[in-house]
């Protein structure tokens, strides 16, 4: 035990000191003192910060460079406002500094526009410095969290010459916040906006919480849930919505609201919301007035209309153009912005869930007004561990698309279990259409290169909350990080993307780094394995959608209840979306269409969604389906208790109380592994009527214990 103990100490010194308690407050921007020998490398480079003028946003790049650098050098990095020595890091832009200036940058600068930024070594007076420079401020803020990143990853930074600009315009995070500070689908505490407190008491947790976006480059924010209450639009509430904004606004990050489509009513005592009524129209002209008013740069409104009981045009025979384009002209005079949501599914006898949102949406393309994105959710259904990309993606080319993906887990395992999205969201931004041939992808329909589109967007509903450590779960705080990434580069590779998370908030010793990442990097394949194996979907508990409940038929709603999605019978499994069944397959362009069309081409992850498939079917594996299916339910089990062992592994390298969190998290992860496994398997043998095949556990209990109460939190 003693030389257990020893063993650790020695290795954490190695590694650059004993790991000090963390609660995961500080996110990826911890800022803790480099092992010794690279504070040596990087000392020389980084002698003091150069930022001149005096903006809200050039003091926020000032001090966070500052602390930053401070805290990653263990001793004062202080502010220069002259060049009289090397190892200056000098910030700005043209007009906020005459070094910049004195560069003649300006075409390049412009280039790469107010968002994009140059970083480089250069020699300027005789010294070698590094210039971070942007057309505008912002640019010069994200270039700095860059080059923050760079030395929390122990990348070299004396011959730089990097620049960037967003792919995306809107990068966006979704607060599904209730006024009453409770949080929709939210599993990180309560909502981060105090409202009652507002506007005179502001939190000064908001300012971290922006500071955190903008340096993964998010420049938006909706405030309040899409199931909207419309409360948020009176004056008193857009006065306290101004004050977070103030807070938000140094570091770029542009406050949106969810509008109410029924507001008119509800807060001007108007007999309808028909978006022809020009009396209605005018209604929200004066609001959107109201509110740039108060808060110049608001970015818009997003609209969730005829879905899910919200109110609509369609309430009044009305198009969903028709009512996007009613709020565009409002707020068009301010450049505000409308993100009118695709996520419509009226439900109709017989009818397939998957292809509602196309029928409802795609009759619609080139109707839309010229400030208005559609947000469509990265699949069809609903967010599940797997789906195959939405259809509306190639499907609209004349309309302004802004993929929504979901970063908090609510059909994931909640902020218990560790599944690392980007893999999943990668796959999906990798989805070739096949619009215009091979290589139309959803990532070049999110950043607008396939068609040519002048707005760009993506979403992300966001996982965090009140609890200290934002998201829960230490490492979903990872989720957070790496939408933003992908939001500023649609192809950023995954493990990039978890090996910077990694460096920048848990470890940089590269054995103890690649054994996480190689964890994160798994772990989607794993949870869809033990949840939704093979195309399986929305078969969780209803309501709360916490666990498994394939057997589900209590809602009123045929499309809520698992039992519609996944359609086991006797003879087999699976919901038939080709020809011979619901045909929504069609809604995708021919060559992807075929291949998900033909159970011999069909990718086997997607098999179920598209197919009902025989339980004898052979599988690519050569065994049948029913095995298969058990297998894999196995399989992601096994990979959360190899997961466990190699985390326990990593105690010493990890800070004890991050490393127990994160370990206790991972043990009901376990729990929930195996109820989602036996629960699923014990539930279609009773259609599938064969034994378990070799290697698969007996389940613990019965499928009527399974049945009984569902899995708890
Ligand atoms: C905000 C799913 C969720 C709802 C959510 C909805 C949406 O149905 O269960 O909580 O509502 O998606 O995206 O609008």
């Amino acid at each position: 035990m003693i030389r257990l103990l020893v063993a650790c100490l020695v290795f954490a010194f190695l590694v650059g000191g004993v790991a000090k308690a963390d609660d995961g407050y500080r996110l990826w921007l911890r800022y803790d003192a480099l092992p010794s020998r690279m504070i040596a490398v990087y000392r020389p480079r980084v002698a003091a910060v150069g930022v001149t003028g005096n903006s809200p946003t050039l003091n926020a790049i000032r001090s966070e460079l500052v602390n930053g650098l401070t805290g990653l050098l263990g001793s004062a990095v202080p502010v220069a406002s002259d060049i009289n020595r090397d190892g200056v890091v000098v910030v700005g832009t043209p007009r906020s500094s005459t070094l910049i200036a004195r560069l003649r940058w300006e075409t390049q600068l412009a280039q790469l526009g107010p968002e994009g930024f140059r970083i480089r070594s250069v020699k300027l007076g005789g010294h070698s410095v590094t210039v971070i420079a942007s057309e505008g401020e912002l640019g010069a803020l994200y270039g700095s969290f860059h080059f923050l990143r760079l030395i929390q990853t122990l990348q070299p930074v004396n011959r730089l010459d990097i620049t960037q600009k967003p792919r995306v315009q809107l990068r966006m995070l979704d607060h599904w916040d209730n006024l009453d500070g409770s949080v929709e689908r939210g599993y990180a505490g309560r909502s981060l906006w105090n409202w009652s407190a507002l506007p005179d008491t502001v939190d000064p947790r908001l300012l971290d919480y922006a500071r955190a976006n903008a340096s993964i480059g998010i420049n938006g924010s909706l405030l309040n849930n899409v199931n909207a209450n419309a409360q948020i639009l009176t004056g008193e509430y857009l006065r306290k919505v101004a004050a977070v904004a103030d807070v938000f606004r140094p570091y770029g990050v542009r406050v949106f609201l969810s509008a109410r489509f029924s507001a008119p009513m509800e807060l001007g005592g108007l007999k309808t919301a028909d978006p022809f009524d020009p009396v209605v129209a005018a209604w929200w002209k004066k609001k959107a007035d109201e509110i740039f008013q108060l808060i110049p740069d608001f970015g818009g409104f997003v609209v969730k209309a005829n879905s899910e009981g919200q109110p609509g045009p369609r309430t009044y025979n009305r198009t969903h153009v028709d009512g996007a384009n009613m709020l565009a002209a409002a707020l068009a005079p301010h450049n505000g912005l409308v993100i009118w949501r695709a996520f419509v599914y009226d439900m109709k006898p017989g009818y397939d869930r998957a292809g509602a949102a196309y029928e409802n949406l795609q009759p619609f393309d080139g109707k839309f007004a010229a400030n208005v994105l559609l947000q469509v959710k990265n699949g069809p259904i609903d967010f599940q561990p797997r789906e195959p990309f939405h259809p509306l993606f190639g499907g609209m080319p004349a309309t302004q698309l802004m993929p929504e993906f979901q970063i908090t887990q609510e059909y994931l395992g909640f902020s218990n279990h560790l599944v690392f999205l980007a893999s999943m969201w990668r796959e999906v931004l990798d989805s070739d259409t096949y619009a215009k041939g091979p290589g139309s992808t959803v990532a070049k329909v999110a950043d607008g290169s396939l068609d040519s589109q002048r707005l760009t967007g993506i979403a992300g509903v966001a996982n965090t909350g009140s609890d200290r450590n934002w998201t829960g779960h230490h490492f979903l705080q990872a989720n957070w990080y790496a939408f933003g990434r992908l939001a500023w580069n649609p192809d950023l590779p995954s493990r990039q993307i978890a090996g910077e998370w990694i460096g920048m908030t848990l470890t940089n010793e590269p054995k103890a780094a690649g054994t996480i990442a190689r964890i994160m990097l798994e772990s989607h394949e794993a949870v869809v394995d033990y949840m939704t194996p093979l195309g399986l979907h929305h078969i969780m508990w209803g309501g709360h959608h916490y666990g498994p409940a394939p057997w589900w038929d209590k809602e009123p709603r045929a499309d809520w209840n698992p039992v519609y999605y996944h359609r086991a019978d006797d003879r087999g499994l699976g919901f038939d979306r080709t020809a011979s069944g619901s045909n929504t397959v069609g809604q995708y362009h021919p060559p992807v269409r075929d291949r998900f069309a033909k159970l011999s081409t069909c990718p086997e992850a997607f098999l179920l969604w598209f197919h009902h498939v025989p339980w004898e079917h052979r599988m690519k594996s050569g065994r049948i389906l029913w095995d298969e299916l058990a297998l894999h339910y196995q399989r992601g089990v096994d990979w959360v208790r190899a997961t466990r062992t190699e985390w326990d592994a990593l105690a010493g390298v990890i800070d004890a109380e991050r490393h127990g969190e994160v370990a206790k998290k991972l043990a009901i992860q376990e729990r929930d592994a195996i109820w989602w496994r036996d629960a699923c398997v014990l539930y279609f043998q009773t259609f599938s009527k064969r034994p378990l095949p070799a290697g698969v556990e007996k389940p613990a209990r019965t499928l009527a214990e399974y049945k009984e109460k569902s899995l708890t939190w």
